[in-house]
């Protein structure tokens, strides 16, 4: 096939590539892509500390196995160590979080035995299985995860934890605000109440042990354009407006118009702005404006932050076999995901951090997760004041007023311009029909006589793979794939 229309992606993070490389590979030549930034990868973003390797956005590889697109990029561009091309790996079910030695801190300075926090793991583990079958079955008790959750601890933790005396029973209540914030950063949202309860499953996990890129997940980019035409992507070159539908006759349909004011004409637009952007800025970045629908599917689907905060000491002050550093308050025996003071008491929804290893690659580095609104507060302060509040933290949990840090390094993503959050999640009265028509392309009743004009791909669109890397690479090919299947039944 070989294909005259002019096609601009707007975008050039992983949804953006993956568009680009299979229009190209399918006989497309006239492809472009605008980025806002200096830079590709969008929300895959690798930093250093020092001389060590960080990633500021997107961590894993999400299910490493031969049904995950990004696995198998990985292993055909050699990006990854040879443990994670293990067989056996592949076959893992983790069921999405990773089997993790713990170990759990509190605020008085004890260390905890690790059974409570498994008490209250398993007991939240259960809960979310739970909460994941409403998707199939409907009827669903109420709107939000946080709800479900709140309404039915009080009442099992009563039934399970009978043998268990009042003082250790209120630890594992404490546990529960830990796990429930971490699973805050998880979802990448404020608080579970703000996930919807009846979209929850819709989420899928992929089978395989979550494995990292030794090298960085930016070398995934860098090895996806290198197969790329030079000059493809225009840097610096932020979309203003899609004018998309016009009654005008003209030889390309749609006109891009860049913040610079070049307009540019295409046949078709892949627009994989993040939902953050969509949400801020779908008024002024589509003319005629999106489809009710659809603008109501943005407006219900949920776009929070998650963070990452780097820390680096000259040594390990925690245990050699410790994946994870779980922080636990003594006062917050009630379930709480919110801190109710952002401004002082912000920290305390960073739920624990986790140990970067091997030691030999990474040194002695910690990575501190936080999500919501506190997170956006912390986005706000200057580094010594995170690093201040991040000294005075481990301080206080370990009992050693002399641990200091090295350096820290965090991610920034709400106020990032062209992100505006970290990843989606289904928000309350969300339904798969929200997913479905987050995918659909404009206008709506395409034809072969008048094709698609404007298709949307980027994580957000993924029906169930969203908020990951391996959902963004399937909607770039699933949108590239739309315009191939089209252009292939009129080509003669
Ligand atoms: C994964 C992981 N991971 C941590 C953190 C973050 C994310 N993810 P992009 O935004 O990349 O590209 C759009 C481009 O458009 C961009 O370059 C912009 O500059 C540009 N642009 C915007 N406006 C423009 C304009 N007007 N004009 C021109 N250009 C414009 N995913 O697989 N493994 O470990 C993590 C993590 C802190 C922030 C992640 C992870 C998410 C991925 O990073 C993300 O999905 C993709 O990179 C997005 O690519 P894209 O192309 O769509 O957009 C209920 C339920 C449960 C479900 N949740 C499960 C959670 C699983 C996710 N886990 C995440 C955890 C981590 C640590």
């Amino acid at each position: 096939m070989n294909v005259n229309a002019r096609i601009v992606i707007i975008g050039c993070g992983i949804s953006g590539i993956s568009a680009a490389h299979r229009l190209l590979n399918s006989g497309f030549h006239d492809v472009r892509i605008l980025e806002a930034t200096t830079r590709s990868g969008g929300r895959i973003k690798t930093s250093s500390l020092g001389n060590i390797i960080v990633e500021l956005g997107a961590n894993w590889i999400h299910g490493p196995c031969e049904e995950n697109p990004v696995f198998c990029l990985a292993r055909k561009y050699r990006l990854l160590d040879p443990e994670a091309l293990n067989p056996e790996n592949q076959n893992v079910d983790i069921g999405g979080h990773l089997p993790w030695i713990p170990s759990v801190l509190t605020s008085s300075g004890q260390k905890l035995n690790a059974e409570d926090l498994y008490a209250a793991r398993e007991m939240l583990a259960e809960l979310l299985d739970e909460c994941s079958v409403f998707q199939s079955e409907g009827g669903e008790p109420c709107t939000s995860v946080g709800e479900f959750i709140r309404s039915e601890v009080q009442q099992r933790a009563a039934e399970k934890w009978k043998a268990t005396d009042a003082a250790a029973r209120s630890l594992r209540m404490c546990m529960m605000s830990t796990v429930l914030k971490g699973e805050c950063c998880y979802n990448g949202t404020h608080s579970l109440d703000e996930v919807g309860l009846g979209a929850f499953g819709l989420y899928k996990t992929l089978p395989g042990l979550d494995c990292t890129f030794p090298g960085g997940y930016e070398g995934l980019i860098k090895s996806l354009m290198s197969e790329l035409p030079s000059g493809l992507v225009t840097y610096n070159q932020p979309v203003h407006c899609v004018h998309w539908n016009s009654s005008e006759k003209r030889e390309n349909p749609v006109v891009v118009e860049c913040a610079d004011g070049e307009r540019i004409t295409a046949d078709h637009v892949i627009v994989t702005v993040s939902l953050g952007y969509l949400k801020k800025h779908h008024s002024t970045l589509f003319h005629p404006p999106l489809p009710l629908h659809k603008l109501h599917s943005i407006q219900r689907l949920g776009f929070g932050t998650n963070n990452k905060i780097f820390v680096e000491f000259d040594s390990a002050w925690w245990d050699p076999d410790c994946d994870i550093i779980c922080l636990l308050w003594e006062d917050e025996d009630t379930l709480v995901d919110q801190v109710p003071d952002v401004p002082r008491s912000w920290i305390k929804k960073l739920f624990g951090f986790s140990v970067l290893k091997p030691t030999e690659r990474y040194g002695h580095v910690l990575c501190g997760w936080i999500a919501g609104h506190e997170s956006e507060y912390m986005e706000t302060l200057s580094e010594q004041e995170v690093s201040h509040a991040i000294t005075q933290l481990i301080r206080r949990f370990t009992g050693n007023p002399t641990i200091t840090p090295r350096r820290i390094l965090r991610s920034q993503w709400f106020h990032d311009p062209w992100t505006l959050g970290s990843y989606s999640y289904p928000g309350k009265g969300c339904s798969v029909q929200d997913l479905e028509n987050m995918m659909e392309p404009l206008p709506t009743k395409g034809s072969q006589s008048q094709p698609f004009q404007v298709l949307f791909a980027g994580e957000a669109t993924h029906p169930s793979y969203y908020s990951t890397v391996h959902g963004a690479v399937l909607t770039g090919w699933r949108e590239a794939d739309r315009l191939i299947s089209h252009y292939s039944s009129i080509t003669p």
